[in-house]
Order: structure tokens, then sequence, then C-alpha cells
């Protein structure tokens, strides 16, 4: 057994008040993770807690059948309790303190050994007590499935399955993304020997967007113009927009990516107006360095995909703007 996966189950043993956590905004895999190992740790007897900085997105809430995860803030003086009093806390999905948000301090101050089970770079070693790190693996859930094996594949019951199938399923953006491989199938396989339904599971979370999103997409997808020979492509989501389908600013989730869906785009703008800022999305392909662009609008991020966010304007004047400036900057770059 990998040394990690040993010194893990060692503390499991050893230990019995457990608390588990994840990052910001969870996502299908943080939550899939959290309620694998949740169920897990329970089979083995253990007092096990599932504690997040928000509340689970509507189109996962499905996966927490039995009710089990809170949300820090709705009873924080319960909760601190429970973190400052447990032995064990396992981060999960994510390796940064910070990203535990308004959990980060109780977290840090409890007395508990701390352990990461994660796949994003940058983990710093020192900051947990012992770790599962695995930057090839394409989702926290595979790693999960590995390390409940290594015990007895025979903890992971249907509601384990699903879990794991979800939070596969999510971060391989159905198994479309890179570090999917033939592995990746056959755990998924033998997740669904164990009662997990696939079908079930995208449709559950897939085929359930609520209707006044999509008409939100419809009126962006009606905004967008075309640029510099059509390979730049800018649209805009504006308070009105918000206001006709009474949607809010995480209900435009995706669309930036979607941008880049279409052929011969190079680049992509997303212009989201708040009430009192607008924050741009900026993405691109290949050797595009979007993140160097947007710094000239005070913001950051990677090579292909960057954010900003900028005083509160005419919308079409900053889409005018973003323009004129990407035209200097790609001919700059020539
Ligand atoms: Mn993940």
């Amino acid at each position: 057994m990998d040394k990690n996966f040993a010194d893990i189950h060692k503390l499991i043993v050893e230990n019995r008040k457990i608390v588990l956590t994840t990052h910001l905004l969870p996502d299908g895999d943080a939550i899939g993770s959290e309620l694998a190992l949740y169920y897990y740790l329970t089979q083995k007897g253990k007092e096990a807690y599932v504690i997040n900085h928000n509340e689970s997105p509507e189109h996962l809430v499905f996966l927490d059948e039995d009710g089990i995860i809170r949300r820090y803030r709705d009873d924080k003086e319960e909760n601190d309790r429970i973190i400052s009093e447990a032995d064990l806390i396992f981060v999960v999905d994510t390796n940064e303190y910070a990203r535990l948000r308004s959990m980060e301090d109780a977290i840090r101050a409890s007395k508990a050994k701390k352990v990461c089970i994660d796949h994003h770079l940058g983990l710093d070693t020192n900051g947990f007590d012992a770790y599962i790190t695995d930057t090839d693996a394409p989702a926290t859930s595979e790693i999960l499935y590995d390390f409940i094996c290594s015990d007895s594949p025979d903890y992971i019951d249907r509601k384990t399955a699903d879990n794991l199938y979800a939070g596969i399923m999510t971060d391989t953006g159905s198994f479309r993304y890179p570090r999917t491989t033939e592995k990746t199938f056959l755990i998924c396989a033998d997740l669904i020997k164990r009662g997990t339904d696939p079908v079930l599971v995208y449709d559950r979370i897939y085929n359930n967007i609520p209707q006044d999103k999509v008409k939100l997409l419809a009126r962006f997808i009606d905004s967008l113009s075309f640029h510099y020979k059509r390979t730049l492509v800018v649209g805009t989501v504006t308070i009105k927009d918000f206001r006709d389908f009474h949607s809010d600013v995480k209900d435009v989730e995706g669309f930036s990516s979607f941008l880049m869906t279409m052929k011969h785009i190079k680049a992509g703008f997303l212009i989201v107006e708040l009430p009192d800022s607008c924050k741009i999305s900026f993405r691109s392909k290949g050797e595009i360095k979007i993140n160097e662009f947007a710094k000239k609008y005070g913001g950051g991020g990677h090579k292909n995909a960057a954010g900003a966010t900028v005083e509160h304007t005419d919308v079409l004047e900053l889409k005018d703007r973003l323009v004129r400036d990407f035209e200097t900057f790609i001919s700059g770059k020539k």
C-alpha cells in the first residue's frame, strides 16, 4: 500500500471525531469526495461531520440524500465547537486553507491533525500533518476510490458509489478532459456495478438547468458581437437581463467557456454588469496570453483564462474599449 495511504488509515484508526470540509463554492468533486469519505468513516464507526463555507448548489443537493452537509454560518457556535473538539480534519479537493474562506481560522486553530486529499498543484506540505496528493488524478473522487479500496472495496455501497461517480463525472467534464484515462473508466465501471445509475446521475446534474437561466443564456447569445476577422467574440449580461430572468451573477457560470466552443474563435470576453462594477472574464486559445491583456484592466489569471473587475460604466462603451485595446494588444505582439 502507498505509504501515505497507510499513514492516513492509521490516523483514522487512532482518532474518532472527524470533520470533513472543502473549498468555497463546492463542485461535484468537492461534495462527492466529502460524502464518500463520510460514508466510509461512519461505516468504520467514526463520528464524522461535513461542514462547508457555502451551501451546496441546487443541482448537487440530491447527492446529500441523508442531509449530512452543514453550512458553517448556519450555526457557527455549534460548528466551531465541533471543529475545535475534532481529533482529525480532512480537507478535500483543495490544498489551500484560504479556500475554506469563513472556516479558515477555526480549522487552523483546531488542535486536530489535518489531512489533505487533493489533485491540484501547489500543495504546501508543511500545512498538513498528512496528505494524499496526485496531480495526475482527474478528480479527488478517483483518489478516494483508491483510498477506500486499499482498505476494502466492500465499503463502497450505492450511496458512496454515487458520490464518487458524480465527482469523477463532473471533474472530467463527462469523461472529456485530458486526465481521463482507462483507469477512470474501470473505476466508473466498478461504481456502476456497485449500484450507481450513470443515466440518473447525469440527468440530475446536467438536465436540470432552471428555465430562466436558459433564457438568460439566450439573451447573452443574442448580445454576441464578432471582431478582428471573427476571431474575437464579446458577450454581455446586464443588470436588466438579470432582472428580466430573475437571475444573478452565479447564473452566468459556463458562459465564458461557451464562447470558446465556437469555430475560429481565438479569444472571448464576457462583460457582466453588477450594481457597482463590471466584471470581465477573458478567455483565449493557444499562445494568446490573455492574462497579460487582463492586466491592462487591473486583473490577472492564467494564460488562457483571466478576470478583472472594473468601475461601473456603460457596458457598450466598455465593450468598444475592450475590442480596440485588444486589436492594439494583438498587433503589438506581432
Ligand atoms: Mn476536483
